[in-house]
């Protein structure tokens, strides 16, 4: 059984505790034995099912309130705890429409939040291209006003749910200011002539991933999310939000490793005592439990700063993705390491973290990125003298 005493920090209230008890007895039974041999049809699946039970109804916020990020860190370390394409699923119906909730208007957030909220229809978020991953200012896409619609034009890349997603968040360049001041954000169902997936990509730990085409492909005007030209900012705030969530899938990645490493280590004997009892092995699970806790402290610090009414919480979220992801992909080697040879073993849990680790250090802002807005904002501040 994983570490719950985190629950009882003052960043939660009871209503979390209540939520986090309540997906745990969820997710031991419905995400025991989830079948990812059709990673489609797995995803389509778990959103329904995460739909029926109501946990998507958190992915978004009702309207006229606010996003709880301490329910979507909490929702995204129990599931990646479990399953990290239950996790995954679950998590882009929030990315996909965080620029929704965040700066959609009534009409927007009306159409949209019911059908996903419901895990009747799946997000997506475009924000990368072939040529701008880390570089967001240097978007190419194009979005050109034409009467009273935008027409699109350009590719967007590593998609997650391209291919499967009913609603897509596009961001491109309408041209207002060059550089970042010159990119919108848009709500582009799927299926509009000049929208095609032209490609779908494979990685090491499978989920629904395409590269995206628009050719002259037109929307209305109204499917603009926010001013023109605030598409840098929105994209920016929604991801202030999301990487603290995606530290928390790391969290729950890295307490699961550790709880298989704690349940290897006390079964395992060598020479008549359990690799438990050995000092070097203990070495590790104190620095794999050291990590652990640090990496909660970070998430839960960054999810409570933005519910409790930060307007920017860009420093804390930073911190928590960067620690998190880096220290959760240590926390997994050290578990494989403690498995010996199953721990490469196709099939074992700790196998399957080792991949489902690796890209969250990519996503949604490389370490490296992360480490130059944790840099910028302390100069900044140091700066400004605050
Ligand atoms: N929230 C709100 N506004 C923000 C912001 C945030 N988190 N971050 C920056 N801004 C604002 C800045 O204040 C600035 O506003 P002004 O022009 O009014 O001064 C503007 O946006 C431009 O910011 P900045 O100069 O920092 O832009 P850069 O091009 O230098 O940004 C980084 C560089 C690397 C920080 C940015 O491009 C980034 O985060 N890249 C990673 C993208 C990513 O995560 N991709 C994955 C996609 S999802 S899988």
């Amino acid at each position: 059984m994983a570490d719950r005493t985190f629950l009882s920090w003052p960043f939660f209230e009871d209503r979390h505790r209540a939520l986090a008890a309540d997906l745990e007895i969820w997710a031991a039974g419905a995400l025991a034995d989830v079948d990812h041999s059709d990673t489609d049809a797995a995803c389509r699946g778990l959103v329904a099912a995460l739909g029926e039970v109501g946990w998507t109804q958190h992915s978004g916020a009702p309207q006229g309130e606010r996003l709880d990020v301490r329910t979507l860190c909490l929702i995204r370390e129990t599931l990646a705890r479990h399953d990290g394409l239950a996790d995954f699923a679950f998590a882009m119906q929030g990315l996909g429409t965080g620029a929704i909730s965040l700066f959609g208007n009534e009409a927007q957030q009306a159409e949209w939040l019911p059908l996903t909220r419901s895990g009747k229809a799946i997000a997506a978020f475009a924000l990368t291209e072939p040529q701008s991953g880390s570089d967001v200012a240097n978007s190419t896409m194009t979005a050109k006003l034409d009467g009273d619609t935008y027409v699109l034009n350009g590719e967007k890349t590593w998609i997650s749910n391209g291919g499967i997603a009913d609603v897509y968040t596009v961001f491109a360049r309408t041209g207002e200011e060059p550089g970042a001041r010159g990119l919108s954000a848009f709500v582009v169902p799927a299926g509009l002539p000049g929208f095609e997936v032209v490609e779908r990509l494979e990685t090491i730990a499978p989920h629904p991933l395409a590269r995206l085409r628009f050719s002259d492909c037109r929307i209305p005007r109204s499917a603009r999310l926010g001013g023109a030209g605030d598409g840098f900012k929105i994209a920016m705030s929604v991801l202030d939000v999301f990487r603290s969530t995606v530290a928390a899938a790391a969290l729950g990645f890295a307490r699961r490793a550790l709880d298989e490493a704690l349940a290897r280590v006390t079964q395992r004997h060598v020479q008549g005592a359990s690799l438990a009892d050995l000092q070097m092995v203990q070495g590790h699970i104190a620095d794999m439990a050291l990590d652990v806790d640090a990496s909660a402290l970070l998430v839960y610090r960054a999810a409570w700063a933005k519910d409790s009414g930060a307007a920017r919480i860009t420093r804390e979220a930073a911190m928590a993705k960067l620690f998190s992801t880096d220290q959760a992909q240590k926390v997994i080697d050290r578990a494989v390491q403690l498995h010996g040879g199953d721990g490469v073993r196709r099939g074992q849990k700790v196998e399957e973290l080792y991949r489902d680790i690796r890209a969250l250090r990519i996503y949604e802002g490389a370490s490296d990125v992360q480490r130059v807005v944790i840099a910028r904002q302390a100069l900044n501040a140091f700066q400004k003298g605050d």
